[in-house]
């Protein structure tokens, strides 16, 4: 696939270095990348994929604070957990750096001086909460309050999650300091601010005239940033953890995060070829491509853009950003101040050797147009289903019908027959459309044509039969299997860009030297005695046991969320001493408790109320009492004098007292000692 760039600069968005990386950012980020890179490479093109920790910002210094350690400690901890775990997962950066680094701190600072010494910067005094018990400023993300517009309370200084409102922190009811709880007062202090205004001629004409063809998430978000009309950004904090501001009178001031990361970029470059770095970022016949998840495209189509506009000096822009929507994690937003992910290191803990089927699993699920959600048993079933029934299958028959019927010597075939032929015109088709595909950054649809080749593989062995002809025609069945190898070489290829693990063993069991992209659709691949390795399985099963492991861990952790969360409940509004007393509270003895039929949440009491008739007293509370005979003989608070009502056609006569635990579990109230039945509660 020709084009008119001569190289090609991929990025990767540069993960916060304040905890480690989960699914969430491999199929919104990483995954993607590193399939375009590894197919760009395949195709001989010149390419580097550039990536590194992000560690700057409020998050580190507050994680800091809370353990007592050191920003550079968190970031140390964080750049490194992160850099192994995408190695061991076989994302192929050519350098994963940091914002920590020496050269980084340069860069930044040089490219925020050379704007400021060109009057790129406007400056502008403002009002900032201060928080004074903790002596520091405090920015607006870390403030929160009563939403303005819609009252919710804990809303951020910059935004509503609730109602989606963009806010300024002094809008916000009761403002107080997410962090310390303070009150924050207002300080005057003053920023630079980048004037994307001053850009917004030549951002409009770049995207929405030069870029119609990137995807309708990314280009609909700056075209309504755009239509609103671009202001001005401060791209400076008070803060003691960043790049410092190189300007004199800038004491106690750093580069906002957002200015710095993106710098990150070009100092990773850099620190790579240092000599070299410029033609990936100055010169036109560079394409750049931004890897990035949703969040992030205001930065990468218009801050970022603005600021390699505002130094000039010919940086280029970027020709795409194929953003991705996000990924959720069985039904929930996955988020890490929750622990509602599943983090890629503890993946490559609990799955060893399954790096590919994450990244498969990953990539068939990418949120490339709509937020997407990762279930295990979709994990499971993918897996079991998909990689070995189709995939792992295919070839795992192709090699051991090889050993068996010609000793693992590929056999030199005869004259085609018309299946041969048709799997061949196949193949070229489907490798066609899987080529399109990467080209358009279409990862998911792209996936699902390489995985037809090995249906097609299997449609082939079903249709010939080569252990049934070998019967009868040894000859036919070598020109089958020699055919269906070389099927084998193409999947190892097509395979590649998503599961290197897999295709490294499938090359070397084929003994297939370095492949290319080129080299797919062909039918000669491996030569004719060639010997064929041993088969082994590529894939094996995932059990129930694993995905539940998996589950009861996310169960813990949604158990443990709803515990550090409880608070108890407000409390009810005040009740007059006659009205309270108009209740009458009694003492029962549970004679008989058990289920509702198909009703899964209710019990059905037998209470000794000191009655001859006893009561009966329908309950909501099975869930919480999975073997109700425990009950039988307790002694249980009930309201008495409640007006009978119908429940599942059980007439309940009360109501029985129950507290509500942290995990949403009811408690029966009973007596601490044994008392008559019937006894009233005083
Ligand atoms: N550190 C990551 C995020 O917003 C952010 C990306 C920076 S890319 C220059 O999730
Ligand atoms: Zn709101």
């Amino acid at each position: 696939m020709e084009n008119k760039y001569k190289r090609t600069l991929i990025t990767t968005a540069l993960p916060y270095a304040n905890g480690p990386v989960h699914i969430g950012h491999l199929a919104g980020v990483y995954v993607p990348a590193d399939i375009y890179a590894r197919y760009l490479r395949l195709q001989g093109r010149d390419v580097l994929m550039i990536g590194g920790s992000d560690e700057h910002g409020v998050p580190i210094t507050i994680r800091a604070r809370k353990e007592g350690i050191t920003p550079q400690d968190v970031v140390d901890r964080y750049h490194k957990l992160i850099k192994d775990s995408f190695e061991e997962l076989g994302i192929s950066f050519d350098i994963y750096s940091r914002t920590t680094s020496e050269t980084h701190a340069e860069t930044a600072s040089e490219f925020f001086r050379h704007i400021y010494d060109k009057g790129g910067f406007v400056e502008k005094a403002s009002m900032q909460f201060y928080d004074e018990g903790a002596g520091r400023f405090v920015t607006d993300r870390n403030v929160v309050g009563e939403c303005p517009v819609c009252h919710a309370p804990g809303a951020y200084g910059d935004q509503c999650e609730k109602c989606g409102s963009s806010l300024s922190a002094t809008e916000l009811i009761n403002p107080r300091c997410a962090e310390t709880g303070n009150t924050p007062v207002l300080r005057e202090t003053f920023h630079w601010y980048l004037p994307l205004d001053r850009w917004q001629p030549q951002l409009q004409k770049w995207i929405l005239e030069g870029h119609k063809e990137w995807r309708t998430n990314v280009y609909g978000q700056c075209k309504s940033w755009l239509d609103l009309g671009l202001q001005p950004r401060a791209v400076t904090r008070d803060l003691d953890w960043g790049i410092p501001v190189p300007v004199e009178g800038a004491e106690g001031k750093v580069l906002y995060v957002w200015f710095d990361a993106p710098i990150g970029y070009i100092s990773n470059t850099k620190e790579l070829l240092p000599e070299q770095w410029e033609k990936w970022w100055k010169d036109p016949e560079t394409r750049i491509i931004n890897f990035i998840g949703k969040d992030n495209i205001v930065f990468h189509c218009i801050i970022f853009p603005a600021m390699l506009l505002a130094y000039g000096d010919g940086y280029q822009l970027p020709d795409n950003v194929p953003s991705n929507e996000f990924l959720n994690l069985e039904g929930d937003k996955i988020s890490t101040s929750r622990n509602w992910a599943v983090w890629l290191h503890e993946y490559l803990r609990d799955f060893p050797g399954k790096q590919d089927v994450l990244r498969y699993v990953l990539t068939a699920n990418a949120p490339e147009t709509k937020d997407n959600d990762f279930t295990w048993a979709d994990f499971q079933a993918r897996n079991n289903n998909e990689l070995v029934a189709v995939l792992g299958n295919f070839v795992n028959r192709a090699t051991v019908l090889t050993h068996k019927f010609f000793g693992g010597t590929l056999p030199t075939p005869a004259a085609l027959q018309p299946a041969d032929v048709q799997l061949a015109d196949d193949l070229r088709a489907a490798v066609a459309e899987l080529t399109a595909s990467l080209e358009g950054f279409h990862f998911r649809e792209a996936l699902k044509q390489a995985m037809e080749i090995a249906r097609l593989g299997n449609r082939y062995l079903q249709e010939t039969e080569p252990w049934k002809v070998a019967k009868t025609d040894m000859e036919r069945a070598g020109t089958i299997l020699y055919t269906a190898i070389q099927l084998c070489a193409n999947l190892a290829i097509a395979f590649e860009p998503f599961m290197p693990f897999m295709s490294k063993r499938l090359v070397k069991m084929l003994g297939v030297k370095d492949i290319s992209w080129d080299m797919l659709g062909r039918m000669d691949l491996v030569d004719a005695g060639t010997a064929i390795a041993q088969p082994e399985l590529l894939f094996d099963k995932i059990e129930d046991e694993a995905v539940a492991a998996q589950l009861q861990r996310l169960a813990d952790t949604k158990k443990a969320n709803l515990e550090a969360a409880w608070r108890p409940a407000e409390q009810q509004p005040d009740v007059d001493f006659d009205t309270f007393c108009r209740s009458d509270l009694r003492v029962g003895t549970v004679v008989e408790c058990e289920r509702v039929p198909k009703a899964d949440k209710l019990l059905r009491f037998l209470i000794d109320d000191g009655t001859p008739e006893k009561r009966t007293i329908v309950s909501g509370i099975a869930k919480s009492y999975p073997d109700p005979s425990v009950l039988v003989g307790k002694q249980v608070v009930f309201i008495a004098n409640l007006p009978p009502r119908k429940l599942r056609g059980i007439e309940s006569q009360g109501m029985l007292l129950s507290a509500e635990d942290k995990d949403g579990r009811l408690v029966l109230t009973t007596v601490s000692d044994a008392v008559a039945p019937g006894a009233q509660v005083k």
